[in-house]
Parts: structure tokens; C-alpha cells; sequence
């Protein structure tokens, strides 16, 4: 009778790290509703979080461990018991690292890896990938890092100021005018940011969106700047330089704290508006309006993030927007790009080092990427399998990724995964990874899990508010059984008690409040405290200036001089474009983007799940209705997009949302367990592995060319 009793428990989402505060239902030991936590700080739920008791509760859910029966990639498999498992599993790492090396196996960790504590106690670090493989030898640790993130949030801001991407805060509250250049908060996990641009928004505050596409974001914004894909460093530079000519810019910040403007100021005269408007197709007008805009109004704020990412100079046009937010004067200002030093890299819990004597794979082709990260370029992974090169890789322990969905050129990966003498994947579904590999391992979400979550300026614990599905265990107690297996289980919290003992070691009083505190504890939050480049508050060695070598804002930057880049923010036509390879335009002549997040989906996920599939049935192309006509096509149509690697079959979006020549592709299809349209549109299959931004290595997958014909 007990058991039917609904129990409402107040706990974290548990769907993505995303870390939003909910309440849940909870009927005969299942989830059976959720909804956002009122009146605690990060009360929220997007609209996957809404459908999180069909996610928990999906009859695909993986729930015991597996053991492949028959060939690779058939996806056949007997189930077996964790300690058959785990005792296989490390019994052929081991085997690997006998005859081979250490460095003949790898890990990569994906989008299903970044909850707090797992982070924190695999050695996440700047970019989140999991170092559990260094205390075995290997230095071949890499993740999603090495296509998301590393641009914007470590190679960028670290070559500009010294610091990462997400200590430049987007001080929305104080400022001006908010300017989104790439990015759509509305996608955000967590959806914190969106509240709180909207709120601004009520107030008045302007807002301009750069997209290619008229986004969530941009639908609201008072101007929606529709520039080419992959050109936004054409159109900072522009702004620059009208900046630089019309004196509009900061002389006392210039003069006192940046290094490189006389560099600048010469190089971007070359960004004349006409020019600017052949590059990115924006107006020259609009780009005058908004260098002004920008430069005179007091507290301009930014947010950017992946979609600068994925072109041929994505870190260098990053570098260049956020110079132009240096140079006007709204960095560590109120209302500009407000500096938190505190902010990343967390609670390191794993202290372990790396590897002497052998450098990663991608440590000589991304030397930059490596020494910032200390962590492999996996773009590099298929080249070590299939070639040899530098060295064989033989393992790949793949935790909560689906890299056949996620990284370009699918067949390149399916042949690589192929070759492999051993691959474990550790996940909460059977992917189309997981179809290759010789033991696959399942995954619990957070909501059956112990762990806690750090916000700024408050603390709460996540409580497990159902048993375990099937026998899913957290991927720290995965890690951790493995790493007994391997010899250097005391590097990890053996159990619940342990685990959180150890993470609040510094502070066990804290630990206890947060047991008796239902709802999470409030930190003291030190005042805030701007222009600390003046104070002596960013470098460890209390100076004043700026945490880079010369101890100003670099324009010219000399950790990117140094591996022989260009120090100035220099642009890069899309190298397949127009103008970057017009012979190739006149067979393809629409511009290929691809990824927008949509609302649904997460990357690969959730396309097995009804409820969030009714909101998007099918893959969509999003193409502008003269693009549309000129091929036959309607709304809705089912098309073939073809580029020079291949074709997939999606369904037409027709609308005004996107200019005409640019067409717009979802990704996450591709996987074996999604619903049928789906399971055949992975994206991927169209992108191009060899097309890279020379610095971080990241595949160019939002500017490429394509045709689309009915079908
Ligand atoms: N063409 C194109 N390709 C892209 C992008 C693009 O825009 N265009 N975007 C890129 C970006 S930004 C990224 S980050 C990558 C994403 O690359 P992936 O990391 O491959 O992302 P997902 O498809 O979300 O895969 C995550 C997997 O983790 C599993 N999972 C979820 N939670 C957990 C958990 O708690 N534990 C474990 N063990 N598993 C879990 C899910 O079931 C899923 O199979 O894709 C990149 N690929
Ligand atoms: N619902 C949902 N939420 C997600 C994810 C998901 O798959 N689903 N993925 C998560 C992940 S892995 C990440 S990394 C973050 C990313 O977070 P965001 O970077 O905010 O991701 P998007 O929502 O794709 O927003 C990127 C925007 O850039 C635009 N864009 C693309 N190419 C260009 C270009 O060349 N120039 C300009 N100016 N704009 C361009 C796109 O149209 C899009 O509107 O989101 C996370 N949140
Ligand atoms: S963003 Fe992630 S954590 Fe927040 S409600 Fe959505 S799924 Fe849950
Ligand atoms: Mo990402």
C-alpha cells in the first residue's frame, strides 16, 4: 500500500548536468512527474527536463552490462553481471598495455560526462575531459573538447587576456545593449541566461543577435544581423576598424593595458564597410550603425559560444570579437564582459599527473590545443588506429560520447572503431557506438545517483530519488571498480559515504549543513569588484596587468606567435566558399550549416523518447522559400542533401528564418534506437574530417557547401 504513495522530493534535474533545482513525483519507486523548484536560486526546467520520467524510465535504457557475441558493429551481445564485465575489461586494457604500451589506449569522454562531481573526480578540468587513463600511463585522455568548447572558452580568451572563455562573464543586469554573436541562450543547459536576457529585454535594453539564422534569440532581438556562415571575423575586423577610424575606441585601455594595436590598426584597413559587406553579406550601412552602437553606448555585454566555432579561422575570429568588446572599453566594467577569476577550474578532486616521456596523439599537429588543455586532439584518433601514426592506439574506453553521430566523416570513425583490438563503452542507451564495442556498460542518471552541485553562490545536494533502472550504476562508480581492476583503486571514492566525505574534505561543516538543508545553502559572495587588471587581482603574481606573458591584452598574441600562428586575429575565407573555392560553388551553391541546437534534442539524444519526438518528428533542413521554389521543393518535402562526401535524406523547413543560400541541417540522427526518419540523417555523413581550423584542430562543421534536390 506504501508503495503506490506519491513522495514529492525536492532534488536536481537529472537528464543533462545542466544542475537546475526541481521537484519530482515519485510513484511505486518510479519518476513520475517534475517541475521546476520555486523560490531557491536556479529553479529551472527546459523541455527536455519536462519529459525526464519517459528518459529515466525509457524501455531502451540499458540495464545490465554487455558482452558482444558477434561481429563488430552488429550490435549482438549476451548480458552478463558487472563482475564478468569490469574483470574482462581490465584484463584487456592490461593485455594492450603489456604489448603495446600504456599509450595504446585512449579515452574520450562526451556531453554525458560533465556532471559536477564526475568532472571533479576524474580530473575534468579546464575542458572537461576525464584523466581517469593517467594513472595507467597513457596520455591519450581526450573528449568533446576536442570539437566544442576549446575554441571559444580556452584558445581564444587565453591568447587574448590570459583566461578562460567562461570567466568573461556577460554582465546582462548592468548593462546597455546585449549582443548575441553566435550563440542562442534559449538552448542553454541550464536555461539561466535566456530569463535573464528576456528580463533585460522588458527593461528596454537592446538586443542584437548575429546568426546566420533569425534563432530563438534573434526572433526577439530589436536587429537580427544575418551573416554568412563562417565569415563573423571578417565582420569584427570591419567593426574594428571603424572603431579604430572613427576614434571611437578607448584610448587610456588601449595605451595602458594592450599590446599589438598599431598591428591591428594597420591590418584591419583592409575591413572597409563595401568590403566587409562582399565578405559577410551585411550591409555596409548596418556594419557602420552597429560599430557605432557598440562603441558608444556605455556597458555593452556579449554572449557568445559555438557558433564561431566551426570555421576555417573560428579561434582567431573569436580572438577578434572579443577584442573589439577590449578595445571599446567593456571588459571588467559594469554591464560589459565582467571577469571571474573564481569561476573555473573547479574543486580538482583527482590528483594525479601526466605521463612523462610521451606526448599525446595531436600534441604535434594542435601544439597549442595540447599545451593548454594537456590532452589529445581526438581528431587525431582515427589516424593512430587505421595508420599507426604517430604511434598504434589499440583501446578506446568511450564514456557517455556517441562519436558516430557527433564527429564528421561517419564512415571514417565506423572503419576506425573496426580496426580496434578492444572498445568499452559506457553509456545509458545502446548507440551506434555501442554496437561496436566488445563491452558496453550502463549508465544511471543523476536521479539515481548521490552527488551535489556548485553554483555561484550556493550549494545543494542531489539526492537519489529512485532506486537504480536495471543495474545502472554512476559513471564514478564505473570508473572507480575499473580503476581496482587496474591497480590504483585508492585514487577514487570507493561508495556514497566516501565520495562525499572526500568532496567536502575541506570543509566537512559544509557538507553537514547541506545534509540538514532541504533546499541548498547560500555561500558569502564576495562584493563585485571591477577593472581588477588595474588592482593587481589577476595574476598570481599580484601584479597589475592582465594573466598573459607581456601582461596586457594581447592583439598580437605571443603564445600563438610562438607555435608559429598569426599573433593578430587575421580572418580565413571559408576555405569551401564562394570565394574560397568557386568551382566547387558552381555544383554546390548553398552554404551547409549544421547543429543549431533545437529544443527536443540534445545532440544525439532523446529521439527515441515519444513525448519529446511529437515536438520535432522528423530531421529538417531549414532553407529560405527562393531556394526552395528554384528546386521544386515545398515545405515538408522529404530532400537529399548531397556535398562532395556524400548524401542523406532530411525534410524541408521552408521559411524566411534563414537568407537565401544558406540552409540549415539538425544533427543527432544516425543512432540505431531513434525513431525511423531519424535513424538514417546523421549530418555527419556530409561534413569533412580533413577540413580543420589550424589551431585547435576543430573540423569546420558550420560553413561547407551543398545541393539539394527533391526526392
Ligand atoms: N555536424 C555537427 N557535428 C557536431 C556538432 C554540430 O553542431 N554539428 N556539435 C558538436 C558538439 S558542440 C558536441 S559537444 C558534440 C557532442 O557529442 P557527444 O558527446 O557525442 O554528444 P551526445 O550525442 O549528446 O552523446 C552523449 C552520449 O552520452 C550518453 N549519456 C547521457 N548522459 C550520460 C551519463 O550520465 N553517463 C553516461 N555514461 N552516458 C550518458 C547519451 O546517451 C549519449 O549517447 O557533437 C559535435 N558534433
Ligand atoms: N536543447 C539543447 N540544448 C543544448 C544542446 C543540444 O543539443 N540541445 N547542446 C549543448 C551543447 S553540446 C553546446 S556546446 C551548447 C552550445 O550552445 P550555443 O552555442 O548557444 O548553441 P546553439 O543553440 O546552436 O547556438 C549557436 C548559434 O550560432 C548560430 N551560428 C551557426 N553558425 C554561425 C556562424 O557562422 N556565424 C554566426 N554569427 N552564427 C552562427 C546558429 O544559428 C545558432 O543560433 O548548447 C548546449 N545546449
Ligand atoms: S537543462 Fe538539463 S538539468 Fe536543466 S532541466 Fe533541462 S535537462 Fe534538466
Ligand atoms: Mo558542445
Amino acid at each position: 500500500m506504501k508503495m503506490s504513495t506519491k513522495v514529492t522530493q525536492k532534488t536536481i534535474c537529472g537528464i543533462c548536468p545542466g544542475g537546475c533545482a526541481v521537484e519530482v513525483g515519485v510513484k511505486n519507486g518510479e519518476l513520475v512527474e517534475i517541475s521546476p523548484l520555486k523560490g531557491v536560486p536556479f529553479g529551472a526546467l527546459c523541455i527536455r527536463g519536462k519529459h525526464a520520467p519517459e528518459v529515466v524510465h525509457s524501455p531502451d535504457r540499458l540495464k545490465k552490462p554487455l558482452i558482444r557475441t558477434g561481429k563488430r558493429g552488429d550490435g549482438q551481445f549476451r548480458e552478463t553481471t558487472w563482475d564478468e564485465a569490469l574483470n574482462y575489461v581490465a584484463e584487456r586494457l592490461l593485455a594492450i598495455k603489456e604489448k603495446y604500451g600504456p599509450q595504446a589506449v585512449a579515452s574520450h569522454s562526451g556531453r554525458g560526462t560533465f556532471e559536477q562531481s564526475f568532472a571533479e573526480f576524474t580530473g575534468g578540468g579546464e575542458t572537461m575531459t576525464s584523466r581517469f587513463l593517467w594513472p595507467f600511463g597513457s596520455p591519450n585522455v581526450a573528449s568533446v573538447s576536442s570539437l566544442c568548447f576549446t575554441s571559444f572558452g580556452v584558445l581564444a580568451p587565453k591568447a587574448n587576456f590570459g583566461l578562460l572563455g567562461p570567466a568573461l562573464e556577460s554582465d546582462i543586469e548592468n548593462s546597455k545593449l546585449i549582443v548575441v554573436w553566435g550563440a542562442n541562450p534559449a538552448t542553454d543547459s541550464p536555461p539561466f541566461m535566456f530569463d535573464r536576457i528576456l528580463k533585460a529585454k522588458q527593461k528596454g535594453i537592446g538586443i542584437i543577435a548575429i546568426d546566420h539564422m533569425r534563432s530563438d534569440i534573434a526572433k526577439r532581438a530589436d536587429q537580427w544581423i544575418a551573416v554568412r556562415p563562417g565569415t563573423d571575423g571578417a565582420l569584427a575586423l570591419g567593426l574594428l576598424n571603424l572603431v579604430i577610424e572613427e576614434e571611437l575606441y578607448d584610448k587610456e585601455f588601449v595605451e595602458s593595458w594592450t599590446i599589438g594595436f598599431a598591428e591591428l590598426r594597420e591590418y584591419v584597413k583592409e575591413f572597409s564597410p563595401v568590403e566587409v559587406e562582399k565578405i559577410t553579406g551585411v550591409p555596409a550601412e548596418q556594419v557602420i550603425q552597429l560599430a557605432r552602437l557598440i562603441a558608444t553606448t556605455k556597458h555593452t555585454t556579449l554572449r557568445t559560444y559555438t557558433g564561431l566555432e566551426y570555421s576555417n579561422g573560428g579561434v582567431q575570429s573569436i580572438r577578434a570579437v572579443y577584442l573589439l568588446w577590449a578595445i571599446t572599453g567593456n571588459i571588467d566594467v559594469p554591464g560589459g564582459l565582467v571577469i571571474n577569476q573564481a569561476l573555473r577550474p573547479g574543486n580538482q578532486r583527482l590528483l594525479v599527473y601526466k605521463p612523462e616521456g610521451i606526448a599525446p596523439i595531436g600534441a604535434a599537429e594542435y601544439p597549442l590545443f595540447y599545451e593548454l588543455t594537456e590532452s589529445a586532439q581526438f581528431m587525431e584518433f582515427p589516424k593512430a588506429v587505421l595508420e599507426g601514426k604517430p604511434y598504434p592506439i589499440k583501446g578506446l574506453i568511450n564514456i557517455g560520447a556517441s562519436i558516430l553521430t557527433s564527429y564528421p566523416q561517419t564512415h571514417i570513425w565506423e572503419e576506425t572503431f573496426a580496426s580496434l583490438d578492444f572498445l568499452v563503452v559506457i553509456d545509458r542507451f545502446l548507440t551506434r557506438d555501442a554496437q561496436f564495442a566488445d563491452v558496453v556498460l550502463p549508465a544511471a542518471t543523476y536521479f539515481e545517483n548521490t552527488s551535489y552541485q556548485r553554483y555561484p553562490g550556493y550549494l545543494r545536494l542531489r539526492r537519489p530519488v529512485i532506486e537504480p533502472v536495471g543495474e545502472a550504476k554512476s559513471d564514478l562508480a564505473i570508473l572507480a571498480a575499473l580503476a581496482e581492476r587496474l591497480g590504483y583503486g585508492e585514487l577514487f571514492p570507493q561508495g556514497d559515504d566516501e565520495f562525499l566525505k572526500q568532496a567536502f574534505a575541506e570543509n566537512p561543516e559544509v557538507l553537514e549543513r547541506l545534509q540538514e538543508a532541504e533546499d541548498g545553502i547560500l555561500l558569502p559572495r564576495p562584493e563585485p569588484q571591477y577593472q581588477k587588471y588595474a588592482k593587481g587581482l589577476l595574476r598570481a603574481d599580484g601584479q597589475a596587468g592582465f594573466n598573459t606573458p607581456s601582461g596586457k591584452v594581447e592583439i598580437n598574441a605571443g603564445i600563438l606567435l610562438q607555435y608559429g600562428y598569426d599573433g593578430l586575429p587575421v580572418y580565413s575565407e571559408p576555405a569551401e566558399g564562394k570565394f574560397g573555392n568557386p568551382d566547387l560553388y558552381k555544383k554546390y551553391p548553398l552554404i551547409l550549416n549544421t547543429g543549431a541546437r533545437i529544443q527536443s534534442t540534445f545532440r544525439s539524444q532523446h529521439l527515441n523518447i515519444p513525448g519529446l519526438l511529437k515536438l520535432q518528428e522528423k530531421p529538417q533542413v531549414i532553407i529560405n522559400p527562393e531556394d526552395a521554389s528554384l528546386r521544386g521543393v515545398r515545405n515538408g518535402d522529404k530532400v537529399v542533401i548531397l556535398t562532395e562526401r556524400g548524401s542523406v535524406e532530411f525534410y524541408a523547413a521552408v521559411t524566411e528564418d534563414i537568407p537565401q543560400g544558406v540552409v540549415e541541417l539538425n544533427v543527432g540522427g544516425g543512432g540505431p534506437i531513434q525513431a525511423e526518419p531519424w535513424r538514417y540523417a546523421n549530418a555527419n555523413n556530409l561534413t569533412d574530417f580533413y577540413n580543420r581550423d589550424p589551431i585547435s584542430g576543430f573540423p569546420v562543421l558550420k560553413a561547407l557547401l551543398c545541393q539539394i534536390e527533391r526526392t
